[in-house]
Protein backbone atom coordinates (compact mmCIF):
# COMPACT_ATOMS: atom_id res chain seq x y z
CA UNK A 1 0.00 0.00 0.00
CA UNK A 2 1.18 3.19 -1.21
CA UNK A 3 0.30 5.91 1.19
CA UNK A 4 0.31 9.68 0.15
CA UNK A 5 -1.29 12.63 2.06
CA UNK A 6 -2.92 16.05 -0.11
CA UNK A 7 -3.50 19.12 1.25
CA UNK A 8 -5.43 22.16 -0.35
CA UNK A 9 -7.75 24.82 0.48
CA UNK A 10 -10.79 23.00 -0.62
CA UNK A 11 -11.71 19.16 0.01
CA UNK A 12 -12.41 19.31 -3.77
CA UNK A 13 -9.18 20.46 -4.72
CA UNK A 14 -7.31 17.92 -2.56
CA UNK A 15 -9.38 15.55 -4.07
CA UNK A 16 -8.68 16.48 -7.58
CA UNK A 17 -4.62 16.44 -6.49
CA UNK A 18 -5.18 12.61 -5.43
CA UNK A 19 -7.19 11.94 -8.62
CA UNK A 20 -4.21 13.31 -10.92
CA UNK A 21 -2.04 10.77 -9.21
CA UNK A 22 -3.08 8.12 -7.91
CA UNK A 23 -6.10 7.84 -10.26
CA UNK A 24 -9.31 6.12 -9.48
CA UNK A 25 -8.03 2.85 -7.96
CA UNK A 26 -7.13 5.20 -5.00
CA UNK A 27 -8.92 4.76 -1.48
CA UNK A 28 -9.41 7.78 0.99
CA UNK A 29 -8.59 6.57 4.39
CA UNK A 30 -9.03 9.83 5.78
CA UNK A 31 -9.52 13.65 6.11
CA UNK A 32 -8.68 16.66 8.26
CA UNK A 33 -8.80 19.91 8.64
CA UNK A 34 -5.29 21.38 9.30
CA UNK A 35 -4.07 24.99 9.50
CA UNK A 36 -2.29 26.41 6.99
CA UNK A 37 1.06 26.92 7.73
CA UNK A 38 1.67 30.67 6.24
CA UNK A 39 -1.22 31.78 7.83
CA UNK A 40 -2.61 29.60 10.97
CA UNK A 41 -6.03 31.43 10.27
CA UNK A 42 -6.78 29.88 7.29
CA UNK A 43 -8.18 25.99 7.10
CA UNK A 44 -6.24 23.50 4.76
CA UNK A 45 -8.28 20.19 3.85
CA UNK A 46 -5.94 17.08 4.29
CA UNK A 47 -6.45 13.36 2.58
CA UNK A 48 -4.68 10.86 3.36
CA UNK A 49 -5.01 8.15 0.31
CA UNK A 50 -3.46 4.90 -0.44
CA UNK A 51 -3.00 2.85 -3.49
CA UNK A 52 -2.13 -0.85 -3.31
CA UNK A 53 1.10 -1.77 -4.92
CA UNK A 54 2.88 -4.66 -2.81
CA UNK A 55 3.91 -6.85 -5.23
CA UNK A 56 4.66 -9.77 -3.29
CA UNK A 57 1.53 -9.25 -1.46
CA UNK A 58 -1.02 -11.28 -3.84
CA UNK A 59 1.03 -14.41 -3.74
CA UNK A 60 1.87 -14.60 0.30
CA UNK A 61 -2.08 -13.71 0.66
CA UNK A 62 -3.24 -17.24 -1.77
CA UNK A 63 -1.12 -19.10 0.36
CA UNK A 64 -1.58 -17.48 3.83
CA UNK A 65 -5.84 -18.62 3.05
CA UNK A 66 -4.94 -21.84 2.29
CA UNK A 67 -2.73 -22.17 5.45
CA UNK A 68 -4.98 -20.33 7.64
CA UNK A 69 -7.60 -23.00 6.10
CA UNK A 70 -5.41 -25.90 7.26
CA UNK A 71 -2.66 -25.95 9.33
CA UNK A 72 -1.41 -29.50 9.80
CA UNK A 73 2.56 -29.42 9.61
CA UNK A 74 4.83 -30.37 12.79
CA UNK A 75 6.50 -27.15 12.93
CA UNK A 76 2.46 -25.86 13.60
CA UNK A 77 1.91 -28.91 15.75
CA UNK A 78 4.75 -27.75 17.54
CA UNK A 79 3.56 -23.86 18.01
CA UNK A 80 0.52 -25.52 19.01
CA UNK A 81 1.86 -27.30 21.47
CA UNK A 82 3.78 -24.43 23.32
CA UNK A 83 0.43 -21.74 22.33
CA UNK A 84 -1.39 -24.24 24.55
CA UNK A 85 0.78 -24.36 27.46
CA UNK A 86 0.90 -20.62 27.77
CA UNK A 87 -2.95 -20.59 27.28
CA UNK A 88 -3.61 -23.68 29.88
CA UNK A 89 -1.26 -21.89 32.38
CA UNK A 90 -3.53 -18.36 32.21
CA UNK A 91 -0.28 -16.63 31.91
CA UNK A 92 -0.39 -14.82 28.56
CA UNK A 93 2.56 -12.38 29.52
CA UNK A 94 5.99 -12.67 27.10
CA UNK A 95 8.17 -13.84 30.02
CA UNK A 96 6.07 -16.96 30.16
CA UNK A 97 5.98 -17.53 26.34
CA UNK A 98 9.90 -16.93 26.74
CA UNK A 99 10.43 -19.34 29.33
CA UNK A 100 8.69 -21.81 27.43
CA UNK A 101 10.54 -21.43 24.06
CA UNK A 102 14.28 -21.22 26.38
CA UNK A 103 13.31 -24.65 27.50
CA UNK A 104 15.63 -27.55 26.25
CA UNK A 105 14.39 -28.07 22.68
CA UNK A 106 13.38 -31.65 22.22
CA UNK A 107 13.23 -31.99 18.56
CA UNK A 108 14.95 -31.11 15.74
CA UNK A 109 12.89 -28.12 14.57
CA UNK A 110 13.30 -26.92 17.81
CA UNK A 111 16.81 -26.96 18.02
CA UNK A 112 16.95 -25.23 14.97
CA UNK A 113 14.59 -22.37 16.09
CA UNK A 114 17.02 -21.64 18.95
CA UNK A 115 19.87 -21.92 16.55
CA UNK A 116 18.45 -19.46 14.08
CA UNK A 117 18.42 -15.18 14.37
CA UNK A 118 15.26 -15.47 11.70
CA UNK A 119 13.55 -17.75 14.04
CA UNK A 120 14.41 -15.99 17.40
CA UNK A 121 12.42 -13.19 15.38
CA UNK A 122 9.76 -15.73 14.75
CA UNK A 123 9.46 -15.79 18.27
CA UNK A 124 9.10 -12.28 19.50
CA UNK A 125 6.83 -11.49 16.32
CA UNK A 126 4.76 -14.87 18.15
CA UNK A 127 4.80 -13.24 21.64
CA UNK A 128 4.02 -9.65 20.35
CA UNK A 129 0.84 -10.86 18.41
CA UNK A 130 -0.10 -13.11 21.85
CA UNK A 131 0.25 -9.60 23.63
CA UNK A 132 -1.62 -7.82 21.62
CA UNK A 133 -5.00 -10.74 22.12
CA UNK A 134 -4.88 -11.67 18.57
CA UNK A 135 -6.10 -15.43 18.96
CA UNK A 136 -4.24 -18.29 18.82
CA UNK A 137 -5.19 -19.85 15.41
CA UNK A 138 -4.17 -17.00 13.59
CA UNK A 139 -0.92 -16.40 15.59
CA UNK A 140 -0.07 -20.28 14.23
CA UNK A 141 -1.57 -19.70 10.58
CA UNK A 142 0.77 -16.26 10.75
CA UNK A 143 4.04 -18.80 12.08
CA UNK A 144 3.32 -21.61 9.73
CA UNK A 145 3.40 -18.45 6.63
CA UNK A 146 6.87 -17.72 7.94
CA UNK A 147 8.03 -21.24 8.10
CA UNK A 148 7.24 -21.69 4.90
CA UNK A 149 8.90 -18.76 3.78
CA UNK A 150 11.78 -19.40 5.69
CA UNK A 151 14.52 -19.29 2.50
CA UNK A 152 13.54 -15.85 1.61
CA UNK A 153 13.23 -14.20 5.28
CA UNK A 154 15.72 -11.94 6.98
CA UNK A 155 15.99 -10.24 9.52
CA UNK A 156 15.00 -7.15 8.22
CA UNK A 157 11.92 -8.15 6.05
CA UNK A 158 10.44 -11.09 8.49
CA UNK A 159 8.37 -8.12 10.15
CA UNK A 160 6.89 -7.36 6.59
CA UNK A 161 6.36 -10.76 5.85
CA UNK A 162 3.90 -11.54 9.16
CA UNK A 163 2.42 -8.31 8.43
CA UNK A 164 1.66 -9.09 5.16
CA UNK A 165 0.40 -12.51 6.17
CA UNK A 166 -1.85 -11.26 8.78
CA UNK A 167 -3.13 -8.43 6.75
CA UNK A 168 -4.17 -11.33 4.19
CA UNK A 169 -6.41 -12.59 6.53
CA UNK A 170 -8.04 -9.53 7.22
CA UNK A 171 -11.14 -9.18 4.77
CA UNK A 172 -12.33 -6.11 4.08
CA UNK A 173 -15.20 -4.12 2.05
CA UNK A 174 -15.10 -1.16 0.36
CA UNK A 175 -17.83 1.29 0.68
CA UNK A 176 -18.73 2.52 -3.02
CA UNK A 177 -19.63 6.14 -2.96
CA UNK A 178 -19.48 6.15 -6.85
CA UNK A 179 -23.51 5.68 -7.03
CA UNK A 180 -25.05 9.17 -8.35
CA UNK A 181 -28.66 8.84 -8.98
CA UNK A 182 -28.85 5.18 -7.50
CA UNK A 183 -30.31 5.78 -4.47
CA UNK A 184 -28.32 3.41 -1.84
CA UNK A 185 -30.04 2.92 1.37
CA UNK A 186 -27.77 2.13 3.82
CA UNK A 187 -28.55 1.22 7.91
CA UNK A 188 -26.40 1.16 10.47
CA UNK A 189 -27.26 -1.44 13.12
CA UNK A 190 -25.51 -2.04 16.64
CA UNK A 191 -25.50 -1.67 20.58
CA UNK A 192 -25.98 1.33 22.76
CA UNK A 193 -23.36 3.86 22.34
CA UNK A 194 -21.37 2.15 20.15
CA UNK A 195 -20.74 5.42 17.91
CA UNK A 196 -23.88 4.67 14.98
CA UNK A 197 -25.17 8.35 14.72
CA UNK A 198 -21.65 9.72 15.22
CA UNK A 199 -20.93 7.46 12.34
CA UNK A 200 -23.39 8.08 10.04
CA UNK A 201 -22.47 11.98 10.51
CA UNK A 202 -19.23 11.31 9.21
CA UNK A 203 -20.14 9.32 6.44
CA UNK A 204 -23.10 11.50 5.34
CA UNK A 205 -20.36 14.62 5.14
CA UNK A 206 -18.17 12.74 3.19
CA UNK A 207 -20.47 11.45 0.87
CA UNK A 208 -22.09 15.37 0.93
CA UNK A 209 -18.49 17.32 1.09
CA UNK A 210 -16.42 14.51 -1.26
CA UNK A 211 -18.03 12.91 -3.09
CA UNK A 212 -21.11 15.59 -3.92
CA UNK A 213 -24.09 13.16 -3.68
CA UNK A 214 -27.61 14.21 -2.45
CA UNK A 215 -27.99 12.60 1.30
CA UNK A 216 -30.75 11.95 3.11
CA UNK A 217 -31.04 10.77 6.89
CA UNK A 218 -33.52 8.80 8.64
CA UNK A 219 -33.39 8.31 12.28
CA UNK A 220 -35.41 5.47 13.75
CA UNK A 221 -34.19 6.41 17.10
CA UNK A 222 -37.36 7.41 19.18
CA UNK A 223 -36.34 4.78 22.34
CA UNK A 224 -33.53 7.03 23.94
CA UNK A 225 -34.57 10.88 25.17
CA UNK A 226 -32.39 13.22 22.74
CA UNK A 227 -31.19 10.79 20.41
CA UNK A 228 -33.21 12.24 17.76
CA UNK A 229 -31.61 15.69 18.78
CA UNK A 230 -28.52 14.66 18.33
CA UNK A 231 -28.70 13.74 14.21
CA UNK A 232 -31.21 16.45 14.04
CA UNK A 233 -28.60 18.87 15.14
CA UNK A 234 -26.47 18.11 13.00
CA UNK A 235 -28.95 17.49 9.66
CA UNK A 236 -29.20 21.42 11.12
CA UNK A 237 -25.88 22.21 10.79
CA UNK A 238 -24.72 20.72 7.68
CA UNK A 239 -28.08 21.38 5.93
CA UNK A 240 -28.71 17.52 5.33
CA UNK A 241 -32.20 16.61 5.09
CA UNK A 242 -33.65 14.90 8.05
CA UNK A 243 -36.66 12.83 8.73
CA UNK A 244 -37.90 10.42 11.94
CA UNK A 245 -40.18 7.59 11.38
CA UNK A 246 -42.35 6.94 14.77
CA UNK A 247 -43.25 4.04 13.51
CA UNK A 248 -42.73 1.21 10.79
CA UNK A 249 -45.37 2.46 8.56
CA UNK A 250 -43.59 6.01 8.03
CA UNK A 251 -40.46 4.34 6.25
CA UNK A 252 -42.30 4.08 3.21
CA UNK A 253 -43.60 7.19 3.31
CA UNK A 254 -40.18 9.01 3.76
CA UNK A 255 -38.49 6.42 1.32
CA UNK A 256 -41.12 8.16 -1.25
CA UNK A 257 -39.75 11.82 -0.15
CA UNK A 258 -36.24 10.52 -0.14
CA UNK A 259 -36.70 8.94 -3.88
CA UNK A 260 -34.56 11.22 -5.78
CA UNK A 261 -31.43 11.04 -3.11
CA UNK A 262 -28.08 9.99 -4.02
CA UNK A 263 -27.76 8.07 -0.63
CA UNK A 264 -29.90 7.66 2.20
CA UNK A 265 -28.59 6.80 5.76
CA UNK A 266 -30.92 5.58 8.45
CA UNK A 267 -29.51 5.13 12.20
CA UNK A 268 -31.42 2.94 14.15
CA UNK A 269 -32.09 2.42 17.99
CA UNK A 270 -29.50 1.34 19.92
CA UNK A 271 -30.91 -1.87 21.76
CA UNK A 272 -29.26 -4.62 23.60
CA UNK A 273 -27.89 -7.59 21.95
CA UNK A 274 -29.73 -9.22 25.07
CA UNK A 275 -33.21 -8.10 23.93
CA UNK A 276 -34.79 -10.05 21.12
CA UNK A 277 -38.10 -7.67 21.51
CA UNK A 278 -35.82 -4.26 20.94
CA UNK A 279 -33.97 -6.26 18.08
CA UNK A 280 -37.10 -6.73 16.68
CA UNK A 281 -38.68 -3.25 16.93
CA UNK A 282 -35.54 -2.04 14.71
CA UNK A 283 -36.53 -4.62 12.12
CA UNK A 284 -40.20 -3.89 12.08
CA UNK A 285 -39.02 -0.50 10.53
CA UNK A 286 -35.94 -1.73 8.37
CA UNK A 287 -38.19 -4.23 7.14
CA UNK A 288 -40.68 -2.17 5.14
CA UNK A 289 -38.49 -0.24 2.79
CA UNK A 290 -35.52 -2.35 0.49
CA UNK A 291 -32.17 -1.67 2.47
CA UNK A 292 -29.38 -2.16 0.14
CA UNK A 293 -26.06 -2.51 3.06
CA UNK A 294 -26.99 -3.06 6.71
CA UNK A 295 -23.76 -2.56 8.95
CA UNK A 296 -23.19 -3.76 12.59
CA UNK A 297 -21.40 -1.12 14.56
CA UNK A 298 -19.37 -2.46 17.18
CA UNK A 299 -16.75 -0.82 19.54
CA UNK A 300 -13.19 -2.07 18.89
CA UNK A 301 -12.98 -1.80 22.89
CA UNK A 302 -14.94 -4.64 23.33
CA UNK A 303 -14.18 -8.52 23.90
CA UNK A 304 -13.97 -10.47 22.05
CA UNK A 305 -16.83 -12.69 23.74
CA UNK A 306 -18.83 -9.57 23.82
CA UNK A 307 -18.14 -8.60 19.87
CA UNK A 308 -19.10 -12.43 18.96
CA UNK A 309 -22.14 -12.14 20.95
CA UNK A 310 -23.31 -9.42 19.04
CA UNK A 311 -22.53 -10.62 16.03
CA UNK A 312 -24.61 -13.66 16.65
CA UNK A 313 -27.48 -11.21 17.80
CA UNK A 314 -27.49 -8.99 14.87
CA UNK A 315 -27.14 -11.71 12.21
CA UNK A 316 -31.14 -11.09 11.77
CA UNK A 317 -30.23 -7.96 9.90
CA UNK A 318 -28.16 -9.94 7.55
CA UNK A 319 -25.33 -6.91 7.86
CA UNK A 320 -22.65 -7.08 5.22
CA UNK A 321 -20.01 -5.78 6.67
CA UNK A 322 -18.80 -4.73 10.24
CA UNK A 323 -18.17 -0.33 11.45
CA UNK A 324 -15.34 -1.18 14.26
CA UNK A 325 -15.61 2.12 16.47
CA UNK A 326 -13.43 3.89 18.99
CA UNK A 327 -10.32 1.95 18.01
CA UNK A 328 -8.46 5.20 19.66
CA UNK A 329 -9.64 3.86 22.84
CA UNK A 330 -8.66 0.35 22.50
CA UNK A 331 -5.37 -0.27 24.30
CA UNK A 332 -4.63 -3.36 21.82
CA UNK A 333 -6.30 -4.27 18.20
CA UNK A 334 -6.02 -7.67 17.70
CA UNK A 335 -9.71 -8.26 18.21
CA UNK A 336 -10.65 -7.02 14.82
CA UNK A 337 -8.70 -9.82 13.12
CA UNK A 338 -10.12 -12.25 15.85
CA UNK A 339 -13.99 -10.91 15.02
CA UNK A 340 -13.09 -11.19 11.09
CA UNK A 341 -11.72 -14.54 11.17
CA UNK A 342 -13.99 -15.66 13.69
CA UNK A 343 -17.32 -14.69 11.42
CA UNK A 344 -15.96 -14.48 8.10
CA UNK A 345 -17.38 -11.31 7.84
CA UNK A 346 -15.48 -8.11 6.35
CA UNK A 347 -15.12 -4.63 7.58
CA UNK A 348 -15.48 -1.30 6.53
CA UNK A 349 -14.49 1.38 8.18
CA UNK A 350 -12.52 1.91 11.20
CA UNK A 351 -13.61 5.11 13.40
CA UNK A 352 -10.62 6.71 15.35
CA UNK A 353 -12.74 9.75 18.05
CA UNK A 354 -15.29 11.58 17.79
CA UNK A 355 -14.62 14.40 15.08
CA UNK A 356 -17.00 14.07 12.25
CA UNK A 357 -16.26 13.70 10.04
CA UNK A 358 -12.61 13.46 10.17
CA UNK A 359 -11.65 10.12 13.02
CA UNK A 360 -13.02 7.58 10.15
CA UNK A 361 -10.55 5.37 7.83
CA UNK A 362 -12.07 2.94 5.17
CA UNK A 363 -10.44 -0.43 6.09
CA UNK A 364 -7.78 -1.44 4.59
CA UNK A 365 -5.96 -4.81 5.71
CA UNK A 366 -2.04 -3.84 5.16
CA UNK A 367 -2.74 -0.88 7.97
CA UNK A 368 -4.92 -2.57 9.77
CA UNK A 369 -2.38 -5.18 10.22
CA UNK A 370 0.19 -2.37 10.71
CA UNK A 371 -2.09 -0.97 13.19
CA UNK A 372 -2.45 -4.75 15.01
CA UNK A 373 1.36 -5.33 14.93
CA UNK A 374 2.43 -2.25 16.10
CA UNK A 375 0.02 -0.79 18.12
CA UNK A 376 0.38 2.79 16.70
CA UNK A 377 -2.74 4.52 15.34
CA UNK A 378 -0.67 6.67 13.17
CA UNK A 379 2.47 5.55 10.90
N1 LIG B 1 -13.27 7.94 21.33
C1 LIG B 1 -14.23 7.74 20.44
N2 LIG B 1 -15.49 8.08 20.76
C2 LIG B 1 -16.45 7.87 19.83
C3 LIG B 1 -16.18 7.31 18.55
N3 LIG B 1 -17.36 7.21 17.88
C4 LIG B 1 -18.31 7.70 18.69
N4 LIG B 1 -17.79 8.10 19.87
C5 LIG B 1 -18.48 8.67 21.04
O1 LIG B 1 -19.28 7.66 21.63
C6 LIG B 1 -20.44 8.22 22.22
C7 LIG B 1 -21.68 7.52 21.72
O2 LIG B 1 -21.82 7.79 20.34
P1 LIG B 1 -23.22 7.74 19.58
O3 LIG B 1 -22.95 8.06 18.16
O4 LIG B 1 -24.24 8.58 20.28
O5 LIG B 1 -23.57 6.20 19.76
P2 LIG B 1 -24.92 5.42 19.37
O6 LIG B 1 -25.73 5.28 20.63
O7 LIG B 1 -24.46 4.09 18.88
O8 LIG B 1 -25.62 6.22 18.32
C8 LIG B 1 -20.40 9.71 21.87
O9 LIG B 1 -19.86 10.40 22.95
C9 LIG B 1 -19.46 9.78 20.67
O10 LIG B 1 -18.82 11.02 20.53
C10 LIG B 1 -14.80 6.97 18.26
O11 LIG B 1 -14.45 6.45 17.19
N5 LIG B 1 -13.89 7.20 19.24
MG1 LIG C 1 -27.58 6.99 18.34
Amino acid sequence: MQIKKYCAPTLKEATHLMKQEFGPEAIILGTRTISDQSDTRKVMYEITAGLESFEFKKEIKEKAKSVAAKSTSKFSDELEKISAQVYNSGNRTKDKIKEIYNQPSETHEQKQIEKSSIELRMKKIFSDLTDREVQKSVILSIMEQLKKYQNFLSEENIENYAITSLSSLILTKEFDMNIKNKCKVVSLVGPTGVGKTTTIAKLALIAKIIHKLDVGLISIDTYRLGAVDQLRSFADVSHTDFLVAYEPNDMQKIMKKFAKKDIVFIDTVGRSPKNSDQLQTNQDFLSRIKVDETYLVLSATNSIKNLIEASNKFKMFDFSSFILTKVDEAVVHGNIVNLITKTGKPVSFLTNGQVIPDDILAADSDFIAKLIFTNQLRS
